[in-house]
């Protein structure tokens, strides 16, 4: 597990709510109060990355991935079907990707975690609900989606029938802060349950790459 953390929380829900992305729909909710306090907080930027670009992360991620072994189900564990690492030193394509996700997350001057978050979940892998603990993370959080769409679901910890689902399309970056990440959990989910206004998103192996900052307390 990551130094991120991880603390459980279940999550269900059955209405659709409003659209927020213009044009397109990529985040709906379980109902069209919810979907406006969250989406404030919330950020999609499809195509984020070119195919192009998608592989060379992948070509330098793939042979230390390729030596770990994925992880399945043990009692206290978020995630099923993964494996992680976490990396501070990266060559110069993806250092200037990284840059650009940093660039577009954080303001100028804040403090981040030296080290990036690689998470591979296999094809029948997926995240259960859970925030991000607040000892090791700060406000935001930004995720490049790699190798497979899928779908996000936010989950509010104070009534567990409110959420927000978001579409996380392949090459995609998606940016959590504030209420988004502190007062919802989120989680990915699998892909016999991957579906996003009724529409199936099937889901194959995912690679994401996440950034975070530091709590503001922190150093
Ligand atoms: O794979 C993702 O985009 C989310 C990862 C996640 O939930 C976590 O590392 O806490």
């Amino acid at each position: 597990m990551a130094a991120c953390g991880r603390a459980l929380g279940l999550g269900r829900g059955l209405g659709r709510g409003l659209c927020s992305a213009p044009g397109r729909r990529l985040m709906l909710g379980s109902d069209p109060a919810v979907l406006e306090r969250v989406s404030r907080d919330v950020e999609l930027r499809e195509e984020f990355v070119s195919p192009e670009e998608e592989a060379a992360l992948l070509r330098e991620l793939e042979p230390s991935l390729k030596r770990l072994r994925y992880q399945r189900e043990h009692w206290d564990q978020a995630i099923h079907g993964y494996r992680e690492t976490e990396r501070s030193r990266w060559g110069e394509e993806s250092e200037a990707i990284l840059q650009r996700v940093r660039d577009a997350a954080f303001l100028p001057g804040a403090e981040q975690l030296s080290m990036v978050h690689v998470l591979d979940l296999e094809k029948e892998g997926f995240i259960r609900a859970h925030v991000d603990s607040v000892k090791f993370c700060g406000d935001t959080i930004a995720g490049l989606c790699l190798l497979s769409a899928g779908v996000m679901r936010l989950v509010s910890e104070e009534d567990k029938i409110n959420y927000v689902d978001l579409l996380l399309q392949r090459r995609c970056l998606y940016i959590l802060r504030g209420t988004a990440r502190y007062t919802f959990s989120h989680q990915i989910l699998a892909d016999k349950e991957s579906f996003f206004a009724g529409e199936r998103v099937p889901r194959d192996r995912r690679i994401s790459v996440i950034c975070r900052n530091l709590p503001s307390s922190a150093g």
